[in-house]
């Protein structure tokens, strides 16, 4: 407890100590109910259909809170989308059950899925039910916001290239609930046409070898095994909505609920190896901050990196050294805060 008290900045090293001495009752387990991946090409209408979703979510369940974290890339092309976002939400800001919450990242999610963690986390703490992450669908977002989401919507629209490009870019494997969106477009009906038929002949193709790698389909076959990302629970749905005009929103919003409802334990256990994973990552990069922090010390003429440049020690067995001096500043500092502890 002290260190809550008197080091807030440690927060977040109790919040990982604690998930992994308690996993069976700890914040993995009191994520959101339903965390959602919204993802797609820029300008497909991800952040309108978030907005429609949130609307919705809030029509059907006037008690509970909903939580949007927005990816806003802030690359130049697509730097416009971050004050859009921002006015759409703005129809949210006054419900003081939505959350919102606007992060940058460099064009993909990268290291800041970390971050979008922690987001999400502090939301399911505060008590929303459901969470939405808006990540535009370029390079490997979409990959990596499957492992920061129970569920991956991939929206797509007419006009943006045609649905084998959406196979190249590997988004088959990834995306649980495929939205065709602009309904209200005469295209769009086609396009979902297109995207339900190959979904059908993949999964035909792929029926009893999922896991098998697209590299082992047939050479005649025009589409790759509907082979699924780790993690994936359901089988791959279609929709057709228009999120700007309403139809087809209430049926999408009712099919997450239904998912969740049905998959919510699958879901527990997934959570629970993300947080090890997170557990994992925060560790290494813990351990390399300090290992950075005694390497900045050293000189060129002191040890162990003089007796390296002597001859009379090896890089390896110097590289042990300077684990074992982390280790001893390490114990000292640990010494030195428990007595405070103690103190307190
Ligand atoms: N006709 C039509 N236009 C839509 C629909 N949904 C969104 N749009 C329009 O499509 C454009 C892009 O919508 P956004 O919601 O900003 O798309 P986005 O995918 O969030 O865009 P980025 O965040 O920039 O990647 C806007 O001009 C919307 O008004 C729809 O259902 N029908
Ligand atoms: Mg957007």
């Amino acid at each position: 407890m002290s260190v809550l008290a008197d080091q807030p900045h440690r927060l977040p090293e109790v919040y990982h100590a604690a998930a992994a001495l308690e996993p069976a009752d700890s914040e993995w387990s009191r994520l959101p109910r339903l965390l959602i991946g919204v993802t797609g090409a820029p300008g497909c209408g991800k952040s309108t259909l978030t907005d429609a979703m949130v609307r919705a979510w809030r029509e059907r369940h006037p008690a509970r809170m909903v939580g949007v974290v927005a990816v806003d890339p802030s690359s130049p092309f697509s730097g416009g989308a971050v004050l859009g976002d921002r006015v759409r939400m703005m129809r949210h800001a006054t419900d003081p059950m939505v959350f919102v919450r606007s992060m940058a990242s460099r064009g993909h999610l990268g290291g800041l899925a970390l971050g979008v963690k922690g987001v999400v986390r502090v939301l399911g703490l505060l008590g929303c039910d459901v969470v939405f992450v808006e990540t535009v669908g370029v390079g490997q977002s979409e990959v990596e916001v499957a492992s920061v989401a129970d569920l991956v919507m991939i929206v797509l629209a007419p006009g943006q290239g045609d649905s084998v490009q959406l196979l190249k870019a590997g988004l088959m494997e990834v995306g649980d609930l495929f939205v065709v969106n602009k309904a209200d477009r005469p295209e769009a009906a086609r396009l979902h046409a297109e995207l339900l038929s190959m979904l059908r002949a993949a999964g035909d193709a792929g029926a009893g070898h999922h896991g098998v790698p697209a590299a082992d389909t047939d050479d005649d076959y025009p589409f790759p095994l509907l082979t699924r990302r780790p993690g994936a629970t359901i089988e791959p749905r279609t929709f057709l909505v228009s999120a700007e005009k309403g139809p087809g929103v209430a049926e999408l919003v009712e099919a997450l609920e239904t998912v969740g409802a049905e998959h919510g334990t699958v879901w527990l256990e997934h959570r629970r190896r993300m947080m090890e994973d997170e557990v994992r990552e925060a560790v290494l990069e813990e351990a390399g901050n300090q290992l950075r922090a005694t390497l900045r010390g050293l000189q060129a003429d002191e040890e162990p990196v003089a007796a390296v440049l002597e001859g009379t020690l090896s890089v390896a067995a110097a590289a042990g050294r300077v684990l074992a001096e982390t280790c001893r500043r390490q114990g000292r500092q640990g010494s030195r805060t428990e007595d405070g502890e103690r103190k307190t």
